[in-house]
């Protein structure tokens, strides 16, 4: 099963990820935790690319980074977790591209399907947890969340966005779910850490189920 996890910067991806690891591990699944951009070995060169705020990046190559890395990633690393039986659970995948460089950057969607597309090979997820939240809410947590951890701001590219930037983003998220409901799922992510595991891990569980059926 390929388990996507999308929303806005600080929107508790990263967060849910772990406490969905430890469940599927508990339940005595194989798991390949995995994220983008930087899942796959030249991932990391790429990430560093495109979050650094020092890159200077018009918006096509940006585009053609992001892709890059995905198909890389999908070949190298979820195409073969996924063959040997493994639940894959992925922070950011295709949707992504289609919210941050469609409704951020201005991108065609008809456009950025069809690279997507060449991108995954045709491997899309099974489910996609949508964590959605009020932009405002969702950078006040990065902020705190690299004060604490001492982090710099060497990933900064994004969060030096403006805030109308990431209020397109969140729309585009939801919009997105509403054109996907079978594999789209939105979870309130203002919700307790807690909470918000249990209301994912009900949906990934039932989802599994009817899968099974
Ligand atoms: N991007 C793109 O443009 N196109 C693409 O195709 C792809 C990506 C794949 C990657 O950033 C950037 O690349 C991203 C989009 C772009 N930029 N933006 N914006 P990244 O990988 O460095 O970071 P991120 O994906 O944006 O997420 P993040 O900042 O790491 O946040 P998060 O993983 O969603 O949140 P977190 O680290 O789990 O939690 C943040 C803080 O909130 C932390 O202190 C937690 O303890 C706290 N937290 C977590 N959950 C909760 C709840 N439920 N309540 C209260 N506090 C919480």
């Amino acid at each position: 099963m390929f388990i996507t996890l999308e929303g806005m910067e600080g929107a508790g991806k990263s967060t849910l990820l772990q406490g969905l690891h430890k469940r599927f591990q508990a339940a005595g699944h194989a798991v390949a935790l995995t994220r983008e951009p930087g899942g796959s070995h030249i991932g990391g060169a790429l990430r560093s690319i495109l979050l650094s705020p020092q890159s200077s990046l018009a918006n096509e190559t940006e585009l053609l980074l992001f892709l890059a890395d995905r198909a890389q990633h999908v070949a190298e690393v979820i195409r073969p977790a996924l063959a040997d039986g493994k639940v894959v659970l992925c922070d950011r995948f295709a949707d992504s591209t289609m919210v941050y460089q469609g409704c951020g950057r201005g991108f065609d969607p008809d456009l950025l399907y069809t690279l997507n597309d060449v991108a995954v090979a045709g491997l899309w997820p099974d489910t996609t947890l949508i964590l959605d939240l009020p932009p405002e809410e969702g950078l006040r947590r990065a902020v705190q969340r690299n004060k604490t951890l001492c982090k710099t701001d060497d990933e900064g590219r994004f969060e030096a966005e403006t805030l109308t930037f990431h209020t397109r983003i969140r729309e585009g998220f939801l919009t997105l779910a509403a054109q996907h409901p079978h594999r789209c799922v939105v979870l309130d992510a203002q919700q307790s850490p807690q909470r918000l595991l249990d209301a994912a891990w009900a949906c990934v569980c039932s989802r599994m189920a009817a899968k099974r059926c």
